[in-house]
């Protein structure tokens, strides 16, 4: 589905249910924003908690060259009028790392196996995006299987992110 990049034309998951969504996944590829936070070995735990989705994510960070830690974030996705689109809340366990609020959205997912989440921090004056980041999500962490690629592969380029991923390593460091 062509969606000339502007942003409000992206479609979401249809009806997100986040019960089905919660629990653990792993970062399989990312295509990363401006300033680059996580870099590898991301992995998340959702929850739902009282109708709202909470996630403590890892993942490894370079804070400084000879600096390089295991980060714990929190985030709290704030419910919207689209069950798919978040606004997420994020902060650090400690006090040096990132914090901020992020739209949040369910691009695509079949719950058991992949995941694809979009989120856009600037908007270009014609509605297209000028720096987004995406995941691409794996229940299991030893990757996601050829079809999974494949759904997923179709939804990079319904968001104008084709080629723009990289893959996340998953070396067991975190
Ligand atoms: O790595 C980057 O450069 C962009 C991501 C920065 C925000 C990281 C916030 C993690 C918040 C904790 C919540 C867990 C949710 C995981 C889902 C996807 C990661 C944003």
């Amino acid at each position: 589905a062509k969606s000339d990049c502007v942003v409000s034309n992206f479609q979401v998951k249809e009806n997100f249910n986040k019960t089905r969504y919660a629990g653990k996944w792993h970062a399989f590829a990312k295509k990363d924003p401006v300033g680059i936070f996580l870099e590898s070995n991301i992995h998340a735990e959702f929850k739902i908690e009282n109708e709202t989705m909470t996630a403590k994510a890892t993942g490894l960070v370079t804070l400084l060259p000879e600096w390089i830690v295991c980060a714990e974030m929190m985030g709290t996705f704030n419910n919207t009028e689209d069950p798919a689109k978040f606004k997420l809340k994020y902060w650090g366990a400690a006090e040096h790392l990132q914090k901020g609020n992020d739209d949040h959205w369910i691009i695509d997912t079949d719950y058991d196996n992949y995941a694809i989440t979009y989120t856009c921090r600037k908007l270009n004056d014609n509605g297209t995006c000028a720096d987004s980041y995406s995941f691409v999500f794996s229940r299991d962490p030893k990757g996601l299987t050829s079809e999974s690629q494949r759904v997923v592969r179709k939804w990079q380029d319904h968001l104008c992110l084709a080629y723009r991923y990289r893959r996340v390593a998953q070396t067991g460091a975190c």
